[in-house]
């Protein structure tokens, strides 16, 4: 990402998580509250643990918004985690570990399956997998929903909506709508797993309150949906301007995601090709899309890595967490020996979450490929070059 630019900081128990957001233009609205809703919407979903009722999760705007408009200059927000207070010693920054008396407690050595901590000791050199675990844990998603806030208020701007909905969870299908609700996500919040069904609700709750008592724990598949994207989004020109790629890469960046497919995906592999590739026929007054329309959208909204302006589908699948209350065998990485994983606290499934973080991911992509595209300093700007794209591009058929 080149035109829009974000980073985070923090610890899970460090004192605070930071993100930063570089590349909006000036005279953006923005609130603290508009990147506060997106963050509590992150925290919930049936399946979390103790940790999501001790944050409330809210940021401090440090910099690049003044009288609730960007100035243009880099946005810092700053979330602090009200769990650090029972974490400030074992995660002290100053604190040495020959000073630490009895020695440094929560130290972490029986390495869990699935997780970073083996590879991360092993690659970093540490002694103690918290030195891993406390960035490698899913705390840090808390920030880039904040940056994909910022990005998501800007895309609203433009008539540019992102929803989503969990369509997965631990072996149930939740049915999707042949259409989907207009306000997709006032539907999807208004379940407690984030789904469109709620007899799957039931059937997930019940799933997940069995997992729970056998020490297990569940993934899923959200799906996110984008509308109101122009035509012309993203290049076929080269590899790593194809929009499909870019999106891939920030959504298989979510910790536990391990699989991502666009519109019908690994589906359209086993058709032909008239079973999957949408027909086109003329929709006068439609701009977004040429004038044009897909009789389908099994494309997803993306053909030659470039948006059509049809509706952004794609779908993100998350493994099941990698912390079991009944520890599958590992090693202790501090002798070597066999030994049961460390069974820290954790959630027995965070999917509902994870769809939340899908939609910021795809809203950064989102961003930066509209100021890519388009451009300008100040929102004013923007718009103009986007209505002058459009009025030309609906010119070309003469409607
Ligand atoms: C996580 C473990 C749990 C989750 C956490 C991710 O936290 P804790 O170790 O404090 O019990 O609640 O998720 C969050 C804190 C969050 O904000 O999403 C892990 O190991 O990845």
């Amino acid at each position: 990402m080149s035109h829009i630019r974000f980073s985070t900081a923090g610890e899970s128990h460090g004192p605070a998580l930071v993100a930063i957001i570089e590349g909006l233009p000036a005279g953006v609205p923005l609130l603290a509250a508009d990147v506060d809703g997106e963050l509590a919407r992150r925290q919930k979903g049936y399946g979390r643990g103790r940790r999501m009722q001790i944050e409330q999760d809210a940021i401090e705007l440090l910099s690049g918004v003044r009288a609730g408009e960007t100035l243009g200059s880099p946005i810092a927000m700053l979330i602090r985690n009200r769990d650090w207070k029972n974490w400030s010693e074992i995660m002290d920054p100053g604190l040495r570990d020959e000073d630490a008396g009895a020695g440094r407690k929560r130290q972490l050595t029986r390495v869990r399956p699935g997780h970073a901590d083996l590879s991360g000791m092993l690659k970093y050199d540490r002694r103690d997998a918290r030195d891993i675990l406390e960035r490698a844990s899913a705390r840090e998603t808390t920030a880039r929903v904040a940056a994909g806030a910022v990005a998501r208020v800007l895309l609203a701007q433009l008539g540019i909506t992102i929803g989503s909905h969990v369509v997965h969870l631990g072996g149930i299908d939740a049915a999707s709508p042949t259409t989907l609700p207009d306000d997709l996500n006032a539907a999807a919040d208004a379940s407690p797993l984030r789904t469109l069904d709620a007899a799957a609700d039931q059937l997930m709750i019940a799933r997940i309150d069995e997992l729970k008592a056998s020490g297990d724990t569940a993934g899923g598949i959200a799906e996110v949906v984008v509308r109101g994207l122009p035509v012309g989004l993203g290049s076929h020109v080269s590899w790593d301007r194809k929009l499909d790629g870019r999106l891939a890469r920030a959504i298989l960046s979510i910790p536990a995601v391990k699989g991502m497919e666009i519109g019908a995906g690994f589906d359209a592999a086993r058709k032909s090709g008239s079973e999957v590739h949408d027909e086109i026929e003329p929709a006068p007054g439609t701009p977004r899309t040429g004038n044009v329309r897909r009789r389908t959208n099994r494309a997803g909204g993306l053909e030659g890595g470039i948006t059509t302006g049809e509706p952004l589908v794609l779908r993100a699948a998350m493994k099941p967490i990698s912390t079991l209350m009944t520890p599958l065998a590992t090693i202790d990485a501090a002798t070597g020996a066999a030994a049961l994983a460390a069974a820290e606290r954790s959630d027995v499934t965070a999917v509902p979450a994870m769809a939340v973080i899908a939609e910021s991911m795809t809203a950064l992509v989102l961003a930066d490929a509209v100021m890519e595209k388009f451009g300008g300093d100040s929102l004013g700007e923007l718009r103009r070059n986007l209505d002058g794209y459009l009025s030309d591009v609906a010119a070309r058929f003469g409607r």
